[in-house]
């Protein structure tokens, strides 16, 4: 009993502690018509495939309440992202990921330039030399950690699980500069 009582402890520790490092308000505009989704409730696969600036395809259906697997696939040459939102999310985004680029924190054809990235699994990377005490990691958006969206190397292929719990006006858009403007946006379509 007594050990039941302490595992039932820790485990409150560990998701009072999860829930402290879930993202700042400002990222978490999805949860008026989603949430992330769990491999069991998953019931379709979604292939998309990214190209240098388009998606294909250009229009996905789902149902209020469905959990889909996304599996995107980049088969350009430039890094792209797949962001499911309303426009004015979008609109957000795109002004959020302008000033990463403009400030060297990303890069057009890696996500691993981002600021928030696991230093850990980057052997060559010389800390000393990339000026980490004049960036803000805390004040930065992380966008390959919320649930609605994923950057996608070129080349390679990600998989995203998203919860659809509202049928709202949604598009699903790259946000890298200058992309949506050149058509990298479909519309995701609600079937009653
Ligand atoms: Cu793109």
């Amino acid at each position: 009993m007594r050990f039941v009582t302490s595992f039932a402890v820790a485990v409150m520790a560990v998701v009072a502690f999860a829930a402290q490092t879930e993202p700042a308000a400002a990222d978490s505009a999805y949860q008026a018509f989603g949430a992330r989704g769990r491999a069991q409730d998953v019931k379709r696969t979604v292939e998309i495939v990214m190209r240098d600036n388009s998606y294909q395809p250009q229009r996905i259906q789902v149902r209020a309440g469905e959990t889909v697997r996304f599996r995107v696939r980049n088969t350009g040459e430039l890094l792209h992202e797949f962001n499911i939102g309303t426009a004015a999310m979008h609109q957000q985004h795109q002004r959020e990921m302008r000033a990463m680029f403009d400030s060297g924190m990303m890069s057009a054809t890696s996500k691993d330039a981002m600021v928030g990235m696991d230093h850990s699994k980057m052997p060559g990377m010389n800390h000393g030399t990339v000026g980490h005490g004049s960036m803000n990691h805390s004040a930065a958006p992380m966008r390959h950690d919320d649930p609605n969206a994923v950057l996608v190397d070129p080349g390679k292929t990600e998989e995203m699980i998203f919860k659809f719990t509202k049928a709202t006006t949604l598009e699903f858009a790259c946000n890298i500069p200058g992309h949506y403007e050149s058509g990298m946006v479909g519309n995701v379509v609600f079937q009653r």
